[in-house]
Order: C-alpha cells, then structure tokens, then sequence
C-alpha cells in the first residue's frame, strides 16, 4: 500500500478524458488500494485516478458519517444510467482544489453502473452526499471539475487564490531548501 502525491489544478491531467480499463487486474487492485489509503490519508471522501496522475476511468469513495463502520467503494469504468429530475445542492470541495469550497447543484439521485475489482458489473442507486461525491468523481474521469458548475466570476476567484497558494509554496520550499 502507498499513499500517492495528489495532483493540485491548474494541471494538465485534471483536464483529459480518462480511458476505460480494458482488464481488472492485480496492477488495478493495487492501485484502487493506494487511492482509497491516498483517500482515507488526505483526508478526503472521493478520489480519482486522474488525481494521482492516472488517466484511467477509476474511482474510489467512503461517504460513511464520521465514527460509523468505513464503507470503502471501488468503481470502474462508472457510468451514470439514470438521474433524477430532482437536484440537491451541496458545499463542495475538492483534494486538487486545497481549501476552496462553492455550492454546486447537481441530480439528486443517480444510478449508476460499474465494474467492482473482480471486473463483476454492478449497479448502484444512490443520493444524498454519496449521489454528489460519485457525480464529483465521474465529472473527473472526463476532465470536468466542481469549479467548472459555478459562475466563471467564482471559478475565476478560486483559480487566483490557488495560483497564490501555489507560488506561496514553492517560496517556502526554495527558502528552506536553502537552510
Ligand atoms: O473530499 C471531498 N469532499 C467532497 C465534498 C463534497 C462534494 C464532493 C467531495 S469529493 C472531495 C474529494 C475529491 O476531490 N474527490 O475528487
Ligand atoms: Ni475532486
């Protein structure tokens, strides 16, 4: 198991379409496995391979309520078969976006179908934050990030304050490295 640098916007990767996973093999597994302790690490409550700098169409969440039993899931190849008409809106956040949040409204209920670790096909129903957070991490498979469902005047803010966030870290990277 390894916990593996996640990647911070604006990067290329965040932005392409991922591939399927044409065979779920034990290189799969192990990587399902070092994104949910990347995951559980961060801490986070999604996370998707393109995170880790992996272009694959892979995801993990856990949206079990603090202190209750850990409900770790592991998706590929996810695809949303059917949405509600109803929207539920939720304050979102995003481990490739450190310290930003902005509400996005998206179907409050989605079904969706995937391969587990074994390459089985399942279906899920979900809703509430677990309809979110997978919608959050399927958007991710093809490029799209929360920031991409709000005004361009919010996204706008928020890429600024990253970009400070960013050009702060690196400042106190090089001073200390010159310690
Ligand atoms: O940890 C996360 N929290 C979260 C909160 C509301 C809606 C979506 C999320 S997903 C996010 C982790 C992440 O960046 N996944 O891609
Ligand atoms: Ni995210």
């Amino acid at each position: 198991m390894a916990i593996l640098p996640i990647l911070v916007a604006p990067h290329p990767v965040l932005k392409k379409k991922c591939e399927p996973v044409e065979t779920v093999d034990d290189a799969i597994r192990t990587l399902l496995d070092d994104m949910l302790e990347t995951m559980y690490d961060a801490p986070g409550i999604g996370l998707a391979a393109p995170q880790v700098g992996v272009s694959k169409r892979i995801l993990v969440v856990d949206c079990a309520p603090r202190g209750a039993d850990p409900q770790p899931m592991k998706l590929i190849n996810p695809e949303i078969v059917t949405q509600s008409d109803a929207l539920s809106t939720y304050e979102e956040g995003c481990l490739s976006f450190p310290e930003q949040y902005a509400e996005v409204q998206r179907p409050a209920t989605v079904t969706v179908r995937y391969l587990d670790e074994n390459g089985t096909q399942q279906t899920i129903e979900a809703d509430g934050l677990l309809a979110t957070c997978i919608q959050h991490e399927i958007d991710h498979l093809d490029g799209v990030v929360f920031v991409d469902h709000i005004s361009s005047l919010k996204r706008g803010m928020i890429m600024r304050k990253l970009q400070k966030q960013t050009k702060l870290r690196s400042k106190e990277g090089r001073a200390a490295a010159a310690e």
